[in-house]
């Protein structure tokens, strides 16, 4: 149908669905897939300035946009630079934030700061959320999303990616939440917040990143992207302005180190506490030493599930765009 709207008309679509704004900036090729009805995937960075040393966070920013491509679907990195918060990235503002030292880690309450101030940071998940989300994206993919973090009952560290799934209509792909977190505890609050949570393929237990199962049962699993598709579309109709959660377990063949991986995890979290590391800098601190007591096991398994996540979550953004048309 718009292919017969004149070129102009195609212009102005573009512009005004696309809501860039002085604060807002969607990269021309992200706006013109959404303008057209395109799949469009949104992927999180702060796995780039904080989740992953350089050289491997700027590999594998690359290489999960080219995962999506390869899937007919356009990816859109979001990313807060100069205080502008981006959508779609090119490839020299991948390049700043992989190897900038300065980039501060942006959930929905640093965005005000940091907008103010005109400084540059990696979006989480949550701060990811509210970008993909005003722009117009419905899936998102990650690697791990937070959690109520273990003792979160008496620290209240509880992150902000859970209030968000419960209040911004996003479906978000990742591999499950990973053990340095209470997994019980989360899914007890992600119920509270409303979130539907499933579980890609049949298994029948919620998966924990690095292991294919975390104990916990899955509320509910969805078997292919279709379903997946189902799902989202479901939420849109209800106008449920809270998010889903999908999570994909990690492929067999990168399961095998994570029972060495779950022993490095637990003396991370003992050392994290007893250094007194708090808030926002205790997520970075687990992932940066279980990454050496591995010696880069961890790290290899992050970057297989992350390219996982990105080929299903790029299925899912495409059978959401046909079940649309
Ligand atoms: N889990 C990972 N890698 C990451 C993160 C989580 O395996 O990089 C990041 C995500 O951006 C997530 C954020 O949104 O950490 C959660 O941080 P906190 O626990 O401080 O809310
Ligand atoms: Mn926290």
């Amino acid at each position: 149908m718009l292919g017969k709207l004149s070129s102009t008309l195609q212009r102005y679509i573009s512009a005004t669905s696309c809501r860039s704004d002085v604060l807002f900036k969607i990269h021309p090729t992200v706006c013109e897939a959404l303008a057209e009805h395109w799949p469009v995937v949104a992927l999180e960075s702060t796995i780039i300035t904080h989740g992953m040393p350089y050289p491997q966070n700027l590999s594998t920013a690359k290489e999960v946009e080219e995962i999506v491509k390869a899937e007919g679907v356009i990816p859109a990195t979001v990313a807060v630079l100069e205080g502008k918060v981006h959508v779609g990235l090119s490839s020299d503002e991948l390049d700043f934030l992989a190897s900038s030292k300065t980039t501060l880690k942006v959930s929905r309450r640093d965005l005000p700061y940091v907008i103010s101030k005109g400084l540059s940071g990696g979006t989480t998940v949550s701060g990811t959320m509210i970008a993909a989300h005003k722009a117009g994206i419905s899936v998102f993919v990650t690697g791990g999303i937070g959690g109520v973090h273990r003792d979160g009952e008496n620290t209240l560290d509880v992150s902000a990616d859970l209030t968000e799934l419960g209040r911004t209509p996003i479906a978000v792909v990742s591999a499950g939440i990973k053990s340095i977190l209470d997994i019980g505890r989360t899914l007890e609050f992600l119920e509270t917040q409303g979130v539907c949570v499933a579980t890609y393929g049949e298994s029948k237990s919620f998966p924990a990143f690095f292991s294919q199962k975390s104990g916990y049962t899955s509320p509910y699993n969805v078997l292919n992207s279709e379903e997946a598709a189902e799902l989202i579309v479901s939420t849109h109709s209800l106008g449920l302005q809270s998010g889903v959660l999908l999570a994909v377990p990690i492929p067999d063949e990168h399961a095998a180190a994570g029972q060495q991986i779950e022993d490095a995890i637990q003396a991370a979290v003992k050392e994290a506490r007893l250094k007194g590391i708090r808030g926002r800098d205790v997520t970075p601190f687990i992932l940066h030493r279980v990454n050496e007591l591995t010696e880069g096991q961890s790290l290899r398994a992050n970057i297989a599930l992350i390219h996982n996540n990105a080929l299903v979550g790029s299925q899912i953004a495409r059978a959401l765009a046909e079940r649309m048309h």
